[in-house]
Order: structure tokens, then C-alpha cells, then sequence
């Protein structure tokens, strides 16, 4: 009986391969072992030692320095000492870090060993770790200093690494940076690292993120507490929620419950006020900062149904009318928010006060974008306030109107978040327009640009003095390429983005298109945009990786070069990612990886 629970491991007993490798030219070229020479490694040992940056990605910034050796590590022989650190809270992000490295170690070599017979490495050697942070900083945000130095160095069988860093959350990028120090090798069946290593680092872009539509389709929490994990590996440090659209409203406010209960899908596709701070100190420990999104005065419209029934008015207007028909707005659902009436305003600053709660966000999303006028231009009660106000009904006086929503609504993130938290508004008829007329403050919007990077918006904004965020969606739309969801071609963006066009979306590149030299302050960095029409929990990851981390070296490294220099780096980094747990599309054949030399350009 007692034989039933005993689960045997399956180890495959992996044959002798006749190949190995060389580096020749900073390739990984593969050989046969009977080719009479001297200096054969592992595939492995290879890709740590062999090329520019051996793994690492995304590539530092600062000066660095690899070593050519790579010695077998045993993970029960690794000491973390305990840091000298200015602030107890930051024991625990470290601490979580070394689990998760941990955890891949472990991962590795689980399985590591069903494929392969451990050749017993003569000597192991003993890693410690030694972290100093210069100061207690407890919330990640845009000001926060990233930069880590490390240094690795061997002297006989004992390996010594220190990471330096002015915050914990520098020095925990300095962690995954270590963590690519060290790899599996398969034809050893042991863990390698590298024996020496001088790396300084720090991030060309203050913001680099990856924005969540959580209303086309839900995404569960259980997600998103993965796709954070996948940021931090990309050092990525921004999570940008775009929590609710026309489609339907998963936050379930505790302030105004009716939001969730007429918008949210199902009563089980909600994030609760305890969702939403759980995610967002996950995030935090992790480097990610969340960035929440109530997009208004369009892409509204389910969850605001309840105004009337609750003797409060309309609070949205036009909800599931066809867009055909009335021109009323860009996709179905139709809904956009009901700019005159002053519960409108109630209503959103009650939500913006639980996510205020709930997440303590450093900015704050305010949506804005894809507003048509033919709804309120239709609904008698906008075009009556309107002529009581003075007036008419020309596009200009409709301009007009919602600049009322936003400076109205603004008041309402003052009251809740403070007049010192930026805001952040997507581009649109209305940033091309009326903020470029200065109407509202530069000092204190900043502009997501989606358009085109060759859209003449771009110039303007920045020349009127906003600061900026890009995703474009000729280079950063990761949702592109089913084809158009509504069946008019009106939605797509296609053809599908490859990372290589996301990697060579350079900034400053496309700055320079418009005769910009950018002030770095200027431009804060870029997000992807995953929107979901087209995706849920089953597929997101393949769309979100490995693209994302094409977007993450661009943003933390911006190099000059273009794609063809990173490819070899990208397949490791796919490969690195998967035995983290985080699943992305494969991105060539297997054959590539294996000969260097001829996928590689
Ligand atoms: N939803 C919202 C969307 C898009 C935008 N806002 C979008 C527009 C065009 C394309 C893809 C997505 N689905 N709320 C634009 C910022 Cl091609």
C-alpha cells in the first residue's frame, strides 16, 4: 500500500551528444567533439562567456565587464549575508528577491536533472552575496533612483558578489542582473556562474511599462501578479491598469458598489478594494509601481446604469447605442460619462478615493481619449446646458464642454490625490487641440502619445511643454494583428508588431524625425499597450513576451544600435524568461540557438 505514494522522479537518461562548442568571433559555434582541437565548451558555459553582454538583457548603461570563465555553483553552498540596510522594510523585498532566485535556481536544476545525468563537477565553489543600499526608500516611483553597481570575483573556490545601490530598489535590479550571471548547464547537469564581472547600471528612461486594458476582457488578479513578475525580470517598473472601459467595469469600489455590480462581467470578475492592494504591494516589492486608469469621458458606459434608478440622473449617456448608427463613438459598447451633471463628478471622485486607498498611486491615468460629439449632441439635456451656459453647438463650443469635464474632473483628483500628482491623458482631438492652446497645464498633464510616431501631435506637445510618455501604435500596440474585432478594419492596427519593431522604436531616433534634440526630462519613457479584445488569461502571455522585453532593453538601455546587434541576447533572454515561469512565443527555431553563426544575421 504504502508503494502508491511513493512518486518516483522521471529521469531521463540523456544520450552523449557528440557536439560542442567554440567561441569563435563572440559566436557560439557548434562543433563536433571529435574535431581535433582543444578548447570545446558547453552551449551553456558558452552563451554566459561567448559575445558582447554575454546574456544579459537588457544591456547596462554604465561602463561593464564580463569574465571569460565560468566555474559549477551548488545552490545550498550560496550565502545571502544580511545586508546593512537603513530601513527594516526593505529586508523583506530583498529577501523575496533571494527567494525567487531560489526558486529559479531550484526550477533549473529540477529540470536540469530530468534531462541529464549530473557528470559530478570536481570542484563547487561557494557564492555570497553582499548588498549595501545607501538609503530607506519605501514606495517605488518616477523619481526613484534605480541604479545598482556589482561586482563578482573569484579567488580559488569561493566566489564573492556585492551590490551596491543608493535604494533597495536599485539594488534589486542588481539581483537580476546576478541572476543572469547564472545559468544551467545541460552537459554538466550543474549550475554555472560566472567568475568575475564589473557591472554599472542605470536606466536611460525613468518610466517603462506595459499598460493592461482589465475591461475588454477581464484579466484575473492571479494575472496580473504574474505579469508583474515578468516586469521585474524586464526591470520594467511600471503597471498601468486600464481598469475600466465601455465594455465593462471590474473595480469593485467599496465606495460605490453599484460600479462593479451593473458593469462588472460576472460577480467573479471583479478586483475587490483587497485585490487591488494586494497587487500593488506585490508590485511594489518587486520594483513595479501601478499606475490605474479610469478612462473618461469616453469609453464609458457599463456600471454607470444605475444613476437614474438611484435618483442621481443620468451618469453616463448613449450606453450600447451602435456606434454605426449615431456616429456616437469608435467601437461598441458606445457610453461617454454626462458632462452636467454634478453627480458625474461625485461618482468619480469616490472611485478615485478607493483607489487612492488602495494603491497610493504617484500618478494617476485620466483617460481621455476617442471622444465624438454626436452623443452629446444628441441628448437634450447637454444641449440645453449648453445654450444656458452661452453656448451653441459648433465643434469649438463642444471642445468647450469637455474641457469643462476635464478641468471639473481634475478638481476632483485635487481633492483625492492631491494637486501635486501628475495626471496622465492618452492623445487625442483634445490634447492636439485645446491643450496645445494652453488650456490645460503642462506643468502638470502628462501625454501618453498612441499616435503615430510620424503624427505632427508629437512636436506640438512636446514644444508646448508636456511631458511624455510613448505608445505608439505603429511600434508598441501589442495587440495588433488579428485583424479588426468589429469587422470593418476600423480597430486595427495591423500588421502584427515583431519585437523587432518594438526594439528599434528608439525615442530619441524619432524625436530627431521632427528636428527634436529631446530634453531628457521631457521624455519620461513608453509603455506597450496590451489591449484585450483579443486576449484573456489563456493567451496574454504569448502576447505580451517576449516582445515586452524588446520594449524593456529600449527603454533601460536605449542603445544606438538597431535589433540585429540584441537578436542573439533576445533568444537567451525568451529561453531565461521560460524557466522563470514567464511563457512567452518562441521566436525562431531552436536550430538558431543552437548555431549562432547562421540564424543570426
Ligand atoms: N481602447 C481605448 C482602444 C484603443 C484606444 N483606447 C485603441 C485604438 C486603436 C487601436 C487599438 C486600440 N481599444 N480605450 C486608443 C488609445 Cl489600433
Amino acid at each position: 500500500d504504502l508503494l502508491l505514494f511513493i512518486v518516483l522522479p522521471r529521469v531521463i537518461q540523456a544520450f552523449e551528444s557528440p557536439w560542442a562548442y567554440q567561441c569563435i568571433e563572440d559566436k557560439c559555434v557548434r562543433v563536433l567533439k571529435s574535431t581535433p582541437h582543444e578548447d570545446f565548451i558547453s552551449l551553456d558555459t558558452c552563451k554566459l562567456i561567448c559575445g558582447k553582454g554575454g546574456t544579459l538583457w537588457p544591456l547596462p548603461t554604465g561602463p561593464y565587464k564580463l569574465g571569460d570563465q565560468v566555474v559549477f555553483l551548488k545552490k545550498e553552498k550560496i550565502v545571502f549575508r544580511k545586508l546593512a540596510s537603513p530601513c527594516s522594510d526593505v529586508d523583506m523585498l530583498i529577501e523575496k528577491m533571494m527567494t525567487v532566485l531560489h526558486g529559479y535556481f531550484e526550477k533549473m536544476e529540477e529540470d536540469g536533472l530530468k534531462v541529464t545525468v549530473p557528470h559530478g563537477a570536481d570542484t563547487e565553489h561557494e557564492l555570497s552575496l553582499d548588498i549595501y543600499i545607501n538609503r530607506c526608500e519605501k514606495q517605488i516611483t518616477l523619481q526613484t533612483n534605480e541604479s545598482y553597481s556589482l561586482w563578482v570575483n573569484t579567488e580559488g573556490t569561493s566566489t564573492v558578489a556585492s551590490i551596491a545601490a543608493e535604494t533597495c530598489f536599485g539594488a534589486r535590479h542588481g539581483l537580476e542582473t546576478l541572476s543572469q550571471l547564472i545559468s544551467w548547464d545541460y552537459a554538466f547537469g550543474s549550475l554555472i556562474m560566472q567568475t568575475s564581472a564589473t557591472i554599472i547600471d542605470a536606466p536611460a528612461y525613468p518610466h517603462r511599462g506595459l499598460m493592461v486594458d482589465t475591461a475588454r476582457n477581464f484579466i484575473s488578479l492571479e494575472k496580473l501578479l504574474h505579469i508583474i513578475d515578468g516586469l521585474a525580470h524586464d526591470k520594467m517598473n511600471t503597471l498601468h491598469l486600464h481598469l475600466s472601459d465601455a465594455n465593462s467595469f471590474p473595480f469593485d469600489s467599496k465606495r460605490v458598489p453599484q460600479m462593479a455590480k451593473y458593469g462588472a462581467y460576472s460577480p467573479r470578475k471583479v478586483y475587490s478594494f483587497e485585490d487591488l492592494k494586494e497587487l500593488g504591494e506585490y508590485a511594489n516589492v518587486r520594483g513595479v509601481r501601478i499606475i490605474p486608469e479610469i478612462d473618461a469621458p469616453a469609453h464609458a458606459g457599463n456600471g454607470w446604469q444605475w444613476g437614474s434608478e438611484y435618483g442621481l440622473g443620468d451618469l453616463a449617456l448613449c450606453v450600447n447605442e451602435s456606434p454605426r448608427s449615431q456616429g456616437a463613438c469608435y467601437d461598441p459598447p458606445c457610453g461617454i460619462l454626462n458632462p452636467v451633471n454634478n453627480y458625474t463628478y461625485d461618482v468619480l471622485e469616490s472611485i478615485y478615493f478607493d483607489l487612492m486607498q488602495a494603491l497610493n498611486p504617484d500618478m494617476f491615468h485620466m483617460g481621455g481619449d476617442e471622444v465624438r460629439f454626436n452623443c452629446w449632441n444628441n441628448t437634450n439635456e447637454i444641449t440645453e446646458w449648453m445654450t444656458l451656459n452661452g453656448l451653441s453647438r459648433t465643434e469649438e463650443d463642444f471642445f468647450h464642454l469637455w474641457k469643462y469635464f476635464q478641468n471639473t474632473s481634475l478638481q476632483r483628483v485635487d481633492n483625492v490625490f492631491g494637486r501635486d500628482t501628475p495626471v496622465i491623458l492618452w492623445t487625442s482631438s483634445l490634447t492636439d487641440q485645446v491643450a496645445v492652446n494652453g488650456h490645460l497645464d503642462p506643468g502638470r498633464y502628462i501625454i501618453q502619445v498612441w499616435s503615430g510616431s510620424r503624427d505632427f501631435t508629437i512636436p506640438r506637445l512636446y514644444y508646448t511643454g508636456y511631458r511624455l510618455i510613448f505608445s505608439n501604435v505603429d511600434a508598441w500596440y501589442l495587440d495588433c494583428g488579428y485583424g479588426s474585432w468589429v469587422g470593418d478594419g476600423l480597430n486595427s492596427c495591423a500588421p502584427y508588431k515583431s519585437w523587432q519593431v518594438m526594439y528599434d522604436n528608439d525615442l530619441d531616433y524619432l524625436m530627431r524625425g521632427f528636428g527634436i534634440r529631446p530634453d531628457p526630462g521631457k521624455i519620461l519613457g513608453g509603455e506597450a499597450a496590451m489591449w484585450s479584445e483579443q486576449v484573456d488569461d489563456a493567451t496574454i502571455d504569448g502576447k505580451i513576451w517576449p516582445r515586452l522585453s524588446a520594449v524593456a532593453e529600449r527603454l533601460w538601455s536605449n542603445l544606438p544600435e538597431r535589433w540585429r546587434f540584441a537578436e542573439r541576447r533576445f533568444v537567451h533572454h525568451r529561453e531565461r524568461m521560460l524557466l522563470k515561469g514567464i511563457m512567452g512565443d518562441a521566436v525562431q527555431p531552436l536550430w538558431c540557438h543552437q548555431n549562432e553563426g547562421f540564424c543570426y544575421n
